[in-house]
């Protein structure tokens, strides 16, 4: 019998969980910390730090630091034979980086057990705060790049993905233009993912195909730092990068602090990835034809894909997969908060949001609602602001309805360029354990959704991928089917089926929400909006 861990530091919560691999495999242990409720020390709100310009959106790398440290513990303590322990992984949010000074390669191997990791790395940072995947505060930044790498085109077809604000890419350039004496001491930049696997190790390990792609800098077909995007970005960058290896690479073991400090045994450290690729492997999507829907503090939607198709309309990306292949994204920074904004504005409560969305009638009787609260990624949107078409501001039920059901028109409309073909849905993420919400996602795509035991599939896909390295390491490698065997068995009983006539109504409604939104953005001419209520 065999132990394998996964954590997953997403962007408001450290979740752990710990599989145990005998004649089946079963999850053992589940833990998570909430940024904001258990490290209060450091500010947070949602697991960002207030803003200091607009769409600057920055979170703290002592705070993670501080969270896997407590995380450990807990694992450290949990009763389980962890001499049976044999490799870690992990998922980190997506595009987040971290800048450390020279230091850190000498600090991160001798950390003193006595003390937690913070305070010891505090003088590693050449800059205090990690922009996130939020920040949307890069727009000429991400024309630089593009510019000078030949267009957006360009730049899409050898990278996976146009320039976007919160790739790290554009990030690093803006925090070389503006700190460049910070720049300047910089010797490596990571992302959250290789961040925390360097902590376990206890050195600078290298960054996986799957976090690597979300950057603007790694040349997808080789998985190698593409050089013109590289120099394009800022001067020196390429001695300040990571190397890029395999999702399956053990970059060695839990280092001598983790040991002394928990007791934990020498396990093998495997590369982390990015929380969406983690995703993949974790709601099975280890073959082409499944898709996947995430509700977490973002919205994605993804699919597994042999080989890289781009988006043409510049909206999505194409990922490295943990597996060796590709995968297809697109992600609505508008996902759980926005449905949070809306059940706090009416001062409701989850059960209650769900039944006002069971009460009111699918189509919203043809109001839409476009619920961009924060700066949007798909469509981008970089001035905020809910924009109603045909809603009263004082109708409760018509706001939860209609932020459910643009969510779920916008996912449809923007995953067309996947070319997928799907007759169920994965759902994962703290919202899809909400009926009402997985419903409404059935009736637009005209899919079947699945529920699975665990919410946090990108915590279970850290776990998974730790124990498909591990085979490897051993010499007797797992095909992917078997490594997600048993664990990602969706709930049967919970398959929730879509309504013909309610997806043919939704069939409908596509165009209608598209022309709002085209309207919205000031492309296209006020939408028909029929039987809806007096704007
Ligand atoms: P992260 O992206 O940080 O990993 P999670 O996947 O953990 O996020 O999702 C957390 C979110 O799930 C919360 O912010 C909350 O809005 C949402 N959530 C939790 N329970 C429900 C529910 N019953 N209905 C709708 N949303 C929910
Ligand atoms: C994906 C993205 C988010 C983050 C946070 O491109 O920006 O989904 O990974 O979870």
């Amino acid at each position: 019998m065999s132990l394998y861990l996964g954590l997953d530091s997403s962007t408001q919560s450290l979740t752990a969980v710990v599989l145990e691999v005998a004649a089946r495999t079963r999850i053992v242990f589940k833990a998570s910390l909430s940024f904001d409720a258990d490290f209060p020390q450091y500010g947070t709100r949602h697991g960002v730090l207030a803003g200091t310009e607009p769409g600057v959106v920055v979170s703290s790398p002592l705070l993670w630091a501080d969270a896997l440290d407590a995380m450990m513990g807990k694992v450290a303590a949990s009763g389980l034979d962890l001499r049976r322990l044999e490799a870690i992984a992990g998922s980190g949010q997506q595009h987040g980086s971290v800048y450390l000074n020279a230091s850190a390669a000498s600090v991160l191997g001798r950390l003193d057990p006595r003390q937690s990791p913070a305070p010891q790395i505090a003088g590693c940072l050449s800059r205090p705060v990690s922009p996130i995947w939020m920040d949307s505060s890069t727009s000429r930044e991400c024309e630089e790049i593009a510019a000078a790498v030949g267009g957006q085109r360009v730049l899409a077809e050898r990278t996976g993905s146009r320039a976007f604000e919160r790739f790290t890419g554009p990030q690093i350039r803006k925090f070389f233009r503006q700190e460049p004496a910070a720049y300047a001491a910089t010797d490596r930049i990571h992302v959250v993912s290789s961040f925390l696997a360097s902590l376990l190790a206890g050195r600078h390990v290298a960054i996986d195909p799957g976090d690597g792609s979300g950057m603007n800098l790694m040349d997808l077909a080789t998985a190698t730092w593409w050089p013109l995007a590289v120099d394009a970005t800022a001067p020196g960058l390429a001695a300040k990068l990571p190397d890029i290896a395999a999702s399956w690479t053990v970059a060695g073991t839990l280092s001598p602090y983790w040991q002394s400090r928990h007791g934990l045994p020498p396990a093998r450290v495997v590369l982390w990835s990015g929380d969406n690729p983690c995703s993949l492997i974790g709601t099975g999507l280890v073959r082409e034809g499944l898709a996947a829907i995430s509700l977490g503090t973002s919205d994605t939607v993804f699919s597994l894909m042999r080989q890289p198709r781009i988006d043409p309309t510049g909206t999505g990306h194409v990922f490295g997969s943990p597996t060796g292949a590709f995968m297809g994204l697109t992600c609505f920074a508008n996902g759980s908060i926005a449905r949070e904004r809306v059940r706090d504005q009416f001062g409701l409560t989850w059960p209650a949001f769900s039944a006002a969305l069971a009460a009111t009638p699918p189509g919203n009787g043809g109001c839409i609602f476009l619920p961009w609260f924060d700066p949007e990624i798909t469509p981008p949107v970089l001035t905020p602001g809910p924009r109603r078409y045909g809603l009263t501001t004082d109708d409760a039920s018509g706001h939860v309805r209609g932020v459910v059901e643009a969510q779920m028109l916008s996912m449809a409309l923007h995953s067309e360029w996947m070319q997928i073909t799907f007759d169920t849905i994965h759902a994962t993420g703290g919202a899809s354990a909400n009926r009402e919400i997985l419903g409404v996602m059935a009736d637009v795509f005209g899919a079947d959704v699945c529920q699975f035991e665990v919410e946090d599939s990108a915590c279970l896909g850290a776990a998974l991928r730790a124990r498909h390295a591990h085979a490897i390491a051993e010499g007797h490698p797992l095909d992917w089917e078997d490594v997600v065997r048993d664990v990602v068995e969706p709930l049967i009983a919970a398959r929730i089926q879509p309504d013909r006539a309610r997806h043919a109504m939704y069939r409908d409604l596509l165009p209608v929400y598209a022309a709002c939104e085209a309207h919205a953005l000031g492309r296209g001419p006020a939408p028909p909006i029929a039987g809806c209520r007096a704007p």
